[in-house]
């Protein structure tokens, strides 16, 4: 069984993060290890809430991994604390990536058009170093943008797209996924290059309802896909029809959109399309 590392905050309610990620790789079928970067109470898009930042852990804990021999297949990096954490993480490939390994970095720091709270102008320069080390890197439109200088648009056509990806690439990373693209109101999808291709597209319905936490669980998704060994087309589209069945699961529940979405109602459907793609 494939063995993944994923670093990322563990927002205790929320179900953002690691309380996504766990379980959904789990169920994909590959081992889920965790490197969890900060405990928040909940996640920032609350009111309130608490931030311990476990920057001092991570040395420590990678020492230690070290001496025991321990590898991973993948590393999956999500919502990072702070610039000092990013500069760590950076440091955590130099000594974890091997050859083989898989790097996917999420640069989960912003949504429609503005950072999350807590981070200031200078942290997507940051988390462009990491995605700079990545194979496959996954922004959103706000996060593409906030990393290539771009103008945030939420209309725009195929040559914006293009441009963003080719800016993307020009990070350092292999291939750009770009999240969260829509050209038309039915469909919403994800946009991709790889050095010396031309921009592919994965489109699914879109769902009219938006939820807290769906980039996460699209990001679990797509990398649980390719450790199982999906082509990254079949892994994204693995991911959209995932998260739609998520997000059309819980439409009908009054619980406030930033609790998430009820994915454990899906748990079951996913192994199945994971058995249907291998
Ligand atoms: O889902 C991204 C995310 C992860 N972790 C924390 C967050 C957010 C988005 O707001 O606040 C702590």
């Amino acid at each position: 069984m494939k063995r993944i590392l994923t670093i990322q905050d563990i927002s205790c309610v929320g179900r953002c993060s690691l309380t996504v990620a766990l379980p959904v790789i789990s169920a994909m079928g590959v081992e889920c290890a965790v490197l969890p970067t900060a405990v928040l109470s909940n996640h920032t898009l609350f009111k309130n809430f608490t931030c311990k930042d476990l920057s001092g852990e991570i040395h420590p804990i990678m020492d230690v991994w070290e001496k025991e021999g321990i590898t991973f297949d993948g590393i999956y990096t999500g919502y990072l604390a702070s610039a000092d954490q990013c500069r760590q993480i950076c440091g955590l490939f130099d000594r974890f990536a091997g050859e083989d390994t898989l790097v996917l970095a999420d640069p989960a720091m912003a949504d429609n058009g503005k950072l999350y709270a807590g981070f200031d102008d200078s942290f997507p320069a940051e988390m462009a170093k990491v995605c700079a080390k990545a194979d496959i890197i996954l922004p959103n439109i706000t996060e593409a943008c906030l990393m290539t200088g771009m103008k945030y648009r939420t209309e725009y056509d195929e040559s914006y797209i293009s441009e963003m990806l080719e800016r993307l690439l020009k990070l350092g990373c292999k291939t750009a996924v770009v999240t969260g693209v829509s050209f038309s109101p039915e469909l919403l999808g994800a946009a991709y290059l790889t050095h010396g291709g031309n921009p592919s597209y994965v489109f699914t319905r879109r769902c009219s309802q938006c939820y807290h936490g769906t980039g996460d669980l699209y990001a679990s998704a797509v990398m649980g896909g390719i450790m199982r060994g999906m082509e990254l087309n079949s892994a994204l589209e693995l991911a959209g029809e995932f998260t739609a069945s998520c997000i059309e699961a819980t439409a009908s529940s009054t619980t406030p959109r930033w609790y998430g979405v009820e994915f454990e109602s899906q748990i079951g459907n996913l192994t199945q399309m994971v058995q249907k793609r291998i």
